[in-house]
């Protein structure tokens, strides 16, 4: 049987009515899946799995082999548990989905990362508007097993716990850094420009637009302008920004925020598609097929 998740509320928000789940954490009720829930697993994992080789950082590729990750079924998160708790102390738990950013904050700041329980339908293959089992697991559980990754994922939920006294525009920024890394962070390697945001690592399209495409700008890791600048949730991105190391990163966001907040309080965002003459550009987007509006 395909459990569709509960949904115990529509927040209306800027950005219209959105889901809100119960914050709840729910054991994986793994005998539940179907055949078809594994199906769509298999064909999302074979299929990204060859996309993503020259595309995605190695050491991605050689992780979620060594965890195990196949595509002959869903992973079991008590499996994952057993390997991440050992490396880096991080362990997975189930959700019915996003969560208000206060409770994803805490489970980041304590290393338990929230992962949505059930899995997208064959219809929804190439596009959902929200996280579901396959792009977090796929996406974002290889790299807390990297030990600086695992540090910066903790490092950023305790500064979200802390945001959280600092109001709605200190959030807002947060969010963007998340957004810019995590979900469709770009990272230098010898051999080129590689992906780690799982953002794109689940995506078919974006994995090869993000790196391959024309339109985008390719732009250096720079901590408050990335704060700064919006980004689109419905396509994909105007702008990639590109990170050094894991250990740069980490460095980078390292120093508290409190000052940075202040500094940014009252600046104006920077468009999704914009690039700064201060920018490290490695490459300057032609912007074709973008529409002008869409930033949030
Ligand atoms: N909730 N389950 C879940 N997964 C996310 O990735 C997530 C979330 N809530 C908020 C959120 N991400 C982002 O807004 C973070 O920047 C806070
Ligand atoms: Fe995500």
């Amino acid at each position: 049987m395909n459990a569709t998740p509960r949904r115990v509320e529509h927040l209306q928000t800027d950005k219209g009515s959105v889901p809100v789940y119960t914050t709840a954490v729910i054991e994986q009720p793994w005998s539940s899946y179907s055949a078809t829930d594994h199906a769509v697993w298999a064909q999302l994992f074979r299929r990204q799995r060859e996309l993503l080789v020259g595309r995605a950082e190695d050491e991605f590729l050689r992780t979620q082999d060594a965890m195990g990750m196949g595509e002959e079924r869903i992973p079991k998160f008590d499996d994952l548990n057993r390997m991440l708790r050992a490396r880096t102390g991080w362990e997975l738990v189930g959700v019915e989905g996003l969560l208000p950013e206060l409770t994803f904050f805490e489970h980041l700041a304590h290393r338990r990362f929230p992962v949505t329980w059930w899995i997208r339908r064959p219809e929804q293959l190439d596009y959902l508007s929200e996280p579901d089992l396959f792009h977090d697991l796929f996406g974002h559980v290889p790299l807390l097993m990297n030990p600086v990754f695992a540090d910066y994922m903790q490092a950023y939920g305790q500064g979200g716990v802390r945001a959280h006294g600092f109001g709605p525009e200190a959030l807002a920024q947060l969010t963007r850094l998340y957004w810019y890394t995590v979900e469709f962070g770009l990272i230098r390697t010898a051999a080129g420009l590689r992906i780690y945001g799982a953002g794109i690592l689940s995506s078919k399209g974006e994995s090869i637009y993000c790196l391959e495409s024309a339109a985008p700008n390719r732009l250096g890791f720079e901590l408050e302008r990335i704060m700064r600048t919006r980004y689109r949730i419905d396509t994909y991105q105007k702008t990639y920004f590109v990170i050094d190391s894991y250990e740069a990163l980490m460095e980078a966001t390292r120093p508290d925020f409190a000052p940075i907040y202040a500094r940014l309080a009252g600046q104006p965002t920077i468009p999704a598609g914009e690039v700064l003459d201060s920018d490290r550009v490695f490459h300057r987007g032609t912007g074709e097929g973008w529409s002008k509006d869409g930033d949030v």
